[in-house]
């Protein structure tokens, strides 16, 4: 039975995630796989809203999965969604890595892996498919870290496996407009406005 999406619910969705439309910007199905090499990453198109990745991480394969892309200026990286991590294994606990770090080739060698190159990165479950990972990356350990959205500039993500499976992923890179100088001076004045007594 064929399955129908009223065009209604599509606008819908439109509407609540602000007008930007979840957009799949790479697809290894479609367009190959994502480079396995940390100084000559994919390079990828990104733009405001939802950037979507999907992709397989394969062991097996020795398959690293490592993209760049672009924040423009006057925008922010301010998400990273794990849509969905799976990793085709009886052991759900098994663990998937993904990384990233400024710049666009990859801050270390994945053969030498050594966190400080890295802006963060997360160990994810199955289970934390569909969360927001953007701050667990930012305490990743080790790593230089990062508090809050990320400024312009370019980024670069390495997502790998390395236990004996194939796993899917489908990552979401959020990409937000800075805030005006307008809204974060409203944003300051009602923290200092002192409170009215009457
Ligand atoms: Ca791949
Ligand atoms: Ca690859
Ligand atoms: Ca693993």
């Amino acid at each position: 039975m064929r399955c129908h999406v009223p065009l209604t619910a599509l606008v819908v969705a439109g509407s609540i995630t602000g007008g930007a439309f979840a957009e799949i910007v790479y697809d290894e199905s479609f367009d190959g796989d994502l480079s396995d090499n940390y100084l000559a990453p994919t390079s990828i198109n990104v733009s405001e809203g939802f950037n979507t990745f999907v992709f397989t991480t394969d062991r097996d394969g020795d398959d690293r999965d490592i993209f760049t892309f672009e924040v423009a200026d006057g925008y922010q990286l301010s998400g990273v969604i794990l849509d969905l991590f799976d990793t085709n294994a009886d052991d759900p606990s098994n663990l998937g890595f993904i990384g990233f770090s400024g710049g666009s080739v990859l801050g270390i060698d994945p053969d030498i892996p050594n966190p400080a190159g890295l802006l963060g990165y997360a160990l994810v479950f199955e289970n934390d498919s569909g969360s927001d990972i953007f701050d667990v990356m930012a305490n990743g350990g080790g790593a230089q870290g990062y508090d809050g959205p990320l400024g312009a500039g370019p980024y670069t993500f390495w997502a790998q496996e390395t236990s004996p499976t194939s796993d899917d992923w489908r990552v979401t890179l959020v990409v937000t407009p800075v805030p005006g100088p307008g809204a974060l001076a409203l944003a300051a004045l009602a923290g200092v406005m002192p409170r009215r007594r009457r």
